[in-house]
C-alpha cells in the first residue's frame, strides 16, 4: 500500500512568480509564510529565489543568494525541513551552509553541472526536475514527436540525468525524480505524464509532482475561453493530490498546504479503515 506523500510547500522569494509572485519577496513576511505553511501541514518547505514561469529572466547570483539565504537561515534554525529551489551551485552550498537538507534543482544538473559535486559532497537529497531549457525560451522545446512521445522522451532524458547525478558521487537512495510539469511542456504532454506517471516511476527513484496552480489547470478549467485564473485552480489541485497519492507518489509541492493535507487525510483515513 502506497505510504502518504510528503507535502512541500511553496515559499517563492521572488518579485515575478506566477502563482505568487512578489507576496513573500520581504524576508520576514517569507519566513512568516513559511511558519503558516508548516502550521497547515507541510513537511518540508521549498525556498526559492527565481521565478521560472514562461519568459522569465534570471536573477544575478547575488540577488538570489540575498532573497533566499536569510529565509533558510530562519526556518532552518526552528527546526524546519528546508528544500532549496535553485539551479545554482553556488546557491546549493550556501543554503546547505544555512540548514537546508534537500536540494530542488528544476534543471536536474544541466543549467550548472557543478550542482551535483555540490550535493555529492553534503549528502542532501537531490531532487532532479525533467528541463529543457531556461524559462525564456522553454517553449520552443515543447514539442516531443519521437516513438513514445513525451512518456518516452521525459523517462529518457531523465534516465541521463540519473547516470550524470551517480556518476557525480550522489547516493542512488538521495535521488528524487520530477517529471517537470509546465517546463517545456504544454498542457497534452502534462496530462500524458499524470496519465503514465508509472512508466517514470519505473526508474525506480520516488517522484514529487509539482502541479498546484500550474497553468494545464487554467487551461481545463477555462469559462468561456479564458483560463481560469491562478487563484480559482485549487480544486482541481485536490483531485490531483488525491489521485497521486493513490499512486505513491513520494512528495507533492504545493502552495495551499492546507488544501492538500485535508485531502491526504481523507485518503490516509479510507486506507485505515480498508
Ligand atoms: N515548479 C515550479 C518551481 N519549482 N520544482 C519542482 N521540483 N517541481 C516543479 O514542478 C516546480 C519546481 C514552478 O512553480 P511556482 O512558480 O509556483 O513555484
Amino acid at each position: 500500500m502506497p505510504t502518504t506523500p510528503l507535502l512541500m510547500g511553496v515559499v517563492n522569494v521572488t518579485p515575478d512568480s506566477f502563482s505568487d509572485g512578489g507576496r513573500w519577496l520581504e524576508p520576514a513576511a517569507a519566513v512568516a509564510h513559511g511558519r503558516e505553511l508548516l502550521a497547515d501541514g507541510a513537511d518540508i518547505l521549498d525556498i526559492g529565489g527565481e521565478s521560472t514561469r514562461p519568459g522569465a529572466t534570471r536573477p544575478l547570483v547575488t540577488e538570489e543568494l540575498g532573497r533566499v539565504i536569510p529565509v533558510i537561515t530562519a526556518l532552518a534554525a526552528e527546526g524546519a525541513v528546508v528544500s532549496v529551489d535553485t539551479m545554482r551551485a553556488e546557491v546549493a552550498a550556501a543554503a546547505l551552509a544555512a540548514g537546508a537538507t534537500i536540494v530542488n534543482d528544476v534543471s536536474g544538473g544541466l543549467a550548472d553541472p557543478g550542482i551535483l559535486e555540490v550535493v555529492a559532497a553534503s549528502g542532501a537529497t537531490y531532487v532532479a526536475m525533467h528541463w529543457r531549457a531556461h524559462a525564456d525560451h522553454m517553449r520552443d522545446f515543447a514539442v516531443y514527436d519521437g516513438p513514445g512521445g513525451v512518456v518516452q522522451a521525459v523517462r529518457d532524458e531523465l534516465a541521463a540525468r540519473v547516470k550524470a547525478i551517480l556518476a557525480a558521487g550522489v547516493a542512488p537512495e538521495r535521488i528524487v525524480l520530477d517529471p517537470g510539469l509546465g517546463f517545456a511542456k504544454r498542457a497534452e504532454h502534462n496530462w500524458g505524464l499524470l496519465r503514465e506517471l508509472d512508466a517514470i516511476q519505473g526508474l525506480g527513484h520516488p517522484l514529487l509532482v509539482g502541479a498546484s496552480r500550474k497553468s494545464f489547470l487554467g487551461s481545463l478549467l477555462a469559462d468561456g475561453g479564458t483560463a481560469r485564473p491562478v487563484d480559482g485552480r485549487e480544486h482541481a489541485n485536490t483531485a490531483l493530490t488525491v489521485h497521486l497519492a493513490q499512486r505513491g507518489v513520494w512528495g507533492l509541492r504545493v502552495h495551499d498546504v492546507r488544501a492538500a493535507s485535508d485531502a491526504l487525510r481523507v485518503v490516509e483515513q479510507l486506507r485505515d479503515q480498508g
